[in-house]
């Protein structure tokens, strides 16, 4: 039987997770939202460049990235949006961004592919498929040789995952004992490849062996089951015992990018993994918990839906860049 103290207990600890569970259910709300307002943005023809979303794959952004640090770092892929949010780069820049405005989180010159801001750890995302990986190894001797306890999150794909860029950034992370997360969001397809196409293993997470480093495979779609590993594995990065490898299996509920309608994947596969979305799975929990009601979600959703209606509004009132601006925030030698 318990004691009264560890009643109590038992309650706070509750209530911590009750208020974590609701924290993590918004920020998944934003994020789909989020993506579904600039798609239809898109279809409005508003808005200049492509796009490639994320809708599905909520879990793994906001669960690995919930407990970082703002010193913290964070490399993404070429569908970075979740990320970004995730990480704590403003709606409104994200926004802003694109509609190629000077307010945007790139003063409108990256567009979706290069969705970032430095100032919150979120490095401007590389389009290149694990082009974002040697950099967040780099990123990671840097914290290492300015002897801080920071992190890096690497996202990449399951399609990354056979670039020679992946081989190299797990080894170098592994010999030099990086505080590298290497994050593989698998959905499954690279574009329209179906994985079991190009890959001969069950699981990435198997090849963490080959870099003497441990891999785990996690329901990507589970926030809470996420933030779990995530915890794991920073705490190893922080202490300096290395990088690890998490792979979530997760599934786009969106085309690979805009103008793409997915008829190469099966209907019944579709089907099966549109019942397990992120969020239908946090909701359901945070009713049957009781950690909310029905009612107090809707206020939440309201107000989420609020903020990006805000944030389109400021989009759409910032300024365009000025010719001139072309020549500023390059580098050249
Ligand atoms: C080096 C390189 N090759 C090809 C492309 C074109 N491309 C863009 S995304 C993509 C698929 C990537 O698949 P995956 O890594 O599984 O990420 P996902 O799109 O599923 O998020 C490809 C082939 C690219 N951007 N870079
Ligand atoms: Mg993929």
């Amino acid at each position: 039987m318990k004691t009264e103290n560890e009643l109590v207990l038992s309650k706070a600890d509750k209530n911590k997770a009750a208020a974590r569970l609701l924290e993590m259910y918004e920020q998944m709300f934003l994020l789909r939202s989020y993506e579904e307002k600039i798609y239809f943005l898109f279809l409005e023809g508003v808005m200049p460049g492509t796009i490639h979303q994320s809708q599905g794959q909520e879990a793994c952004a906001v669960g690995m990235l919930f407990d970082l640090r703002k010193e913290d770092y964070m490399t993404s892929t070429h569908r970075p949006a979740g990320h970004c949010l995730a990480k704590g780069v403003s709606l409104d820049s994200m926004m802003a961004e694109m509609f190629a405005k000077s307010t945007g989180c790139c003063k409108g010159k990256g567009g979706a592919m290069h969705t970032g801001d430095i100032s919150v750890g979120a490095i401007p995302a590389i389009a290149i498929t694990a082009g974002g990986m040697p950099v967040a190894v780099g990123v990671g001797l840097s914290c290492k040789m300015r002897r801080t306890d920071n992190v890096v999150v690497c996202f990449f794909g399951d399609g990354a995952s056979n670039e020679g860029a992946f081989h190299e950034a797990m080894n170098a992370a592994a010999i030099w004992k990086l505080p590298v997360v290497f994050v593989c969001e698998n959905n499954f397809y690279g574009a329209s490849t179906h994985i079991k196409l190009v890959t001969n293993i069950e699981n990435i997470a198997d090849r963490a062996s080959a870099y003497g480093m441990p891999g785990e495979v996690v329901e990507g779609n589970d926030v809470e089951l996420v933030n779990e590993a995530a915890t794991r594995a920073i705490a190893r990065a922080r202490k300096g015992e290395g990088p690890t490898i998490i792979e979530l299996k997760t599934y786009r509920r969106c085309g690979h990018s805009r103008n793409d309608a997915c008829a190469y994947r099966d209907k019944v596969e579709e089907k099966e993994w549109y019942a397990k979305d992120p969020l239908i799975i946090s909701k359901n929990r945070i009713l049957e918990e009781k950690y909310a009601t029905a009612e107090e979600l809707e206020q939440i959703e309201k107000r989420v839906l609020q903020r990006i209606e805000d944030a389109v509004e400021y989009a759409k009132n910032s300024p365009d860049p000025k010719p001139e601006d072309a020549l500023e925030h390059v580098y050249a030698v």
